[in-house]
């Protein structure tokens, strides 16, 4: 797979506002939130999308739910909304999995 902005910013190449990190998961704030708190949490094996995840990633997978979960909680959300974009045509830009996690504001569904 190709080096994408997240290999970078999980070998510290480039800076993030990093909430979160161990030995399999990294969370940091979006530089482009679309809400007042709005983080990603990626895995550190650099799988592209969500769909080339495979049986051998169901640990992994869930353990970043559970980020997301945690730092969430850290942040003081209650309500949040957690999403991924899977491929160009739902909007996925940057090709290193990633969870969104946005909050702060109500959310209408369903979303665009
Ligand atoms: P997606 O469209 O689902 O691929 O979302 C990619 C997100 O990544 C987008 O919300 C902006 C964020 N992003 C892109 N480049 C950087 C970066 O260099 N640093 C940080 N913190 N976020 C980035």
């Amino acid at each position: 797979m190709a080096d994408t902005i997240f290999s970078k910013i999980i070998s510290r190449e480039i800076p993030a506002n990093i909430l979160f990190e161990d030995d399999q998961a990294l969370a940091f704030a979006d530089v482009n939130p679309q809400a007042p708190t709005h983080f990603l949490v990626i895995p550190k094996k650099p799988i592209p999308k969500l769909s080339d995840a495979t049986r051998e990633d169901q640990a992994l997978l869930g353990h970043l739910l559970l980020v997301a979960n945690n730092v969430a909680a850290e942040q003081g959300l209650t309500d949040f909304r957690l999403n991924v974009n899977n491929g160009a045509g739902a909007s996925q830009t940057v090709f290193h999995l990633h969870i969104h996690v946005l909050g702060g504001r109500p959310f209408s569904w369903p979303p665009g």
